[in-house]
C-alpha cells in the first residue's frame, strides 16, 4: 500500500495498561479500524484448521513473541480486507514488538504515519492486569505469565520504540490516570497532527 491510500498509527505500551481501551474509544469517535494484534492472534488460534493454533497458544502463555511471518500475514490481510470496503485509517495495536517485526512491516506493507506510546508504571499495568484477569478468561492475565510479559517488553518491545523515537517518529503518553483523562491526552496528541 501506499501511504497516500492508507495511514497507519502503531499503538505501543506496555501489557494492560490500556491500548485497546483507547483505541475503542477512537474507533467510536475518529472512526478509525482498529487492529489489536493480539486479538488477530487469539482468532487464529481458535480459528478450526490453523496450523499456527498451539504456537499461539504456547507464545501468549509464555509471553514471548509469535514469529513475524504468522502475525505480519495476519495483518496484511486484515489491512486488505478493510481496504476493499473503503477503509483507509487503521490503528495497528500492540505491534510491532520486536524490531524484525518493525522492518517487515514498514518495508513490505505500509510505513507507518507516526506510534502513539503510552508510557505506564509497571505496578499500575499489573493491577488493571490483575482486575481484568478476574474475568477476562485470557490465559495470560495470571501473575507467571504477567511477569514474563513485563520482562519481553523491556527487552523486546521496548528497543523498538527507542528506534521509532530515534527517528523523530513517537508521540509519548502518560496513561496512570482515569480513561477519559488518558484519552483526553491521545485527542490532543491526535488533534495537533490534524488528525
Ligand atoms: N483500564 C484501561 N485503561 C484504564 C485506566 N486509564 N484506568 C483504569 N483502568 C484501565 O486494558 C486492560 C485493563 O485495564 C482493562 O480491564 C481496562 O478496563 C483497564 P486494555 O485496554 O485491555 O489494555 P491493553 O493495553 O490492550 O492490554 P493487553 O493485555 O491487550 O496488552 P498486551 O500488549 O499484553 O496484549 P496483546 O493482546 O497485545 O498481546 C498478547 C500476546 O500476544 C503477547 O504477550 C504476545 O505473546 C502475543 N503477540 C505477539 O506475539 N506478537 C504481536 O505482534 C502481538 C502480540
Ligand atoms: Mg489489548
Amino acid at each position: 500500500f501506499s501511504d497516500k491510500d492508507v495511514s497507519v498509527i502503531f499503538v505501543l505500551g506496555g501489557p494492560g495498561l490500556g491500548k485497546g481501551t483507547q483505541c475503542a474509544k477512537l474507533v467510536n469517535d475518529k472512526h478509525f479500524v482498529h487492529l489489536s494484534a493480539g486479538d488477530l492472534l487469539r482468532e487464529e488460534q481458535k480459528r478450526e484448521g490453523s496450523k499456527y493454533g498451539e504456537l499461539i497458544a504456547q507464545c501468549i502463555k509464555d509471553g514471548t513473541i509469535v514469529p513475524q511471518e504468522v502475525t505480519v500475514a495476519l495483518l496484511e490481510q486484515a489491512i486488505g480486507n478493510e481496504h476493499k470496503n473503503g477503509k483507509s485509517r487503521f490503528l495497528v495495536d500492540g505491534f510491532p514488538r520486536k524490531m524484525d517485526q518493525a522492518h517487515t512491516f514498514e518495508d513490505t506493507i505500509v510505513k507507518s504515519a507516526f506510534t502513539l506510546f503510552f508510557e505506564c508504571p509497571e505496578q499500575v499495568m499489573l493491577e488493571r492486569l490483575l482486575e481484568r484477569g478476574k474475568t477476562s478468561g485470557r490465559t495470560d492475565d495470571n501473575i507467571e505469565s504477567i511477569k514474563k510479559r513485563f520482562r519481553t517488553f523491556v527487552d523486546t518491545s521496548m528497543p523498538v520504540v527507542d528506534y521509532f523515537a530515534s527517528q523523530g517518529r513517537v508521540v509519548k503518553l502518560r496513561c496512570d490516570e482515569p480513561v477519559d483523562v488518558v484519552y483526553g491526552h491521545v485527542v490532543k496528541a491526535l488533534e495537533s497532527r490534524g488528525i
